[in-house]
């Protein structure tokens, strides 16, 4: 790139352009040189060097050049986690094949290629010793860019449009006969119509188009949020757009104008349609992860426990008061789901704690005879061993580990 070049920004994560010193480095992206050893500071490198590099000139900044990785180990210092990777290999000039292998887990890859094809291999991978462990090897081991990002960041943008128009940077390309198969990953059901109109920039220049039509992607199940761009430089437009079946709505804009929607939709069976109705531009997913409690809810959980062994078989309690503790259990209970701060669980921890000191018993009978009408083989002077304390495991409300989720 030169030096009047905007740096994009591609996001969270580890973006490696492999090469030489003075070979050209993608947009966004990291060098890393051939002989460039692992060291603590910068986080990243190879166990020792590797066998050289090329440079190939073409197709791009990433692909043009690579280094020979045959025997190689690339280290990355990470949080422990979950990561997705991938790694680009291919060759301008020559066939190629590169096999590698995430955390000493089995070796994968190593499709041959011809000059000028290039190898995208994905997988997903678990850290655990604070750094990614990648081995290469293969007749050739070309390594052009690796991408590691963390599975909680994981984002994918598509630009719809012709085949021929200039795809945004850090994009997927969906041409208007893209049609969708399982290597790829997304795709259209059918091919459509397209037009180019050369601005306003390479998102929204161009588009593709039909009354009814389908875009699918792969997925892994869990909540993602949609970003859907939409509009036509030189005509008015409404495009509209539904998931399974459900619309999540609209975007109506002027001529030379373009809206954007986002919606949060949830994915459960590995793949997300997106159902389309005219235009559309762009589309950014970006998945959202489960909102992970950072309170420690344990003395809440204590309580709630506490309070469930509280039984009324023997009517020791008014109803009122009893059907206030019930009341004060389910809602400490669906708290316990919701809370997100400290504050909020004092408060919950009060409610609890003040129904059940509210706990208000009934008062002895004035005459012993109506205990006697009532059975008085059950009440709780009469035969201890059949009382509320000894029958702590029978009923639903008197067994907490059943009720815990
Ligand atoms: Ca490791
Ligand atoms: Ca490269
Ligand atoms: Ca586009």
């Amino acid at each position: 790139m030169d030096g009047l070049e905007e740096i994009v920004d591609l996001g969270p994560g580890w973006r490696f352009d492999f090469g030489s010193s003075t070979s050209p480095l993608a947009n966004g992206y990291t060098k890393i040189t051939d002989n460039m050893v692992y060291d603590e500071e910068t986080g990243y490198g190879f166990a020792e060097a590797a066998d050289g590099n090329r440079d190939q000139g073409e197709p791009d900044d990433l692909r043009r050049d690579f280094i020979l990785a045959n025997g190689s180990e690339l280290m990355v210092d990470v949080p422990d986690g979950e990561y997705d990777v991938k790694i680009i290999t291919g060759a301008q000039t020559d066939s190629n094949d590169t096999t590698f292998s995430l955390e000493d887990e089995d070796a994968q890859g190593g499709t041959r290629t011809e000059a000028g094809e290039f190898a995208e291999y994905k997988d997903t991978v678990t850290v655990s010793d604070g750094q990614l462990n990648i081995g290469f090897t293969g007749s050739w081991a070309r390594v052009n860019g690796i991408e590691i990002v963390a599975v909680e960041d994981f984002n994918v943008k598509f630009d719809f449009g012709s085949k021929g128009s200039p795809t945004a940077y850090g994009y997927e390309q969906v041409a208007n006969s893209l049609l969708y198969d399982s290597e790829k990953g997304f795709g259209l059901n059918k091919a459509v119509a397209e037009r180019d109109r050369g601005g306003p920039d390479d998102v929204r220049r161009d588009f593709v188009i039909d009354g009814d039509y389908d875009f699918t992607v792969d997925l892994r199940d869990g909540d993602y949020l949609l970003h859907i761009i939409a509009g036509d430089y030189i005509a008015s437009n409404t495009s509209t757009f539904s998931v399974d079946g459900e619309s999540i709505g609209s975007i109506a804009s002027g001529s030379g104008e373009f809206g954007e929607l986002t919606e949060q939709v949830t994915v459960t069976d590995g793949q997300l349609t997106l159902n389309i109705g005219e235009r559309i531009n762009g589309l950014e997913i970006y998945y959202v992860p489960e909102d992970e409690v950072s309170v420690d809810v344990t003395e809440l959980e204590g309580l709630i426990e506490e309070a469930k062994a509280i039984s009324n078989e023997e009517k020791t309690f008014t109803d009122s008061s009893y059907a206030s503790l019930l009341e004060a259990i389910e809602a400490a209970e669906a708290a316990l789901e919701a809370i997100t701060t400290e504050e909020q669980l004092q408060v919950e921890i009060a409610s609890l704690q003040k129904a059940m000191d509210e706990l208000e018993e009934v008062p002895e009978p004035e005459h012993p005879g109506k205990g006697h009408k009532d059975n008085p083989g059950k009440g709780p002077l009469n035969n201890p061993g059949k009382g509320p304390m000894d029958n702590l495991g029978k009923g639903p409300v008197n067994n907490p580990r059943k009720n815990k989720n």
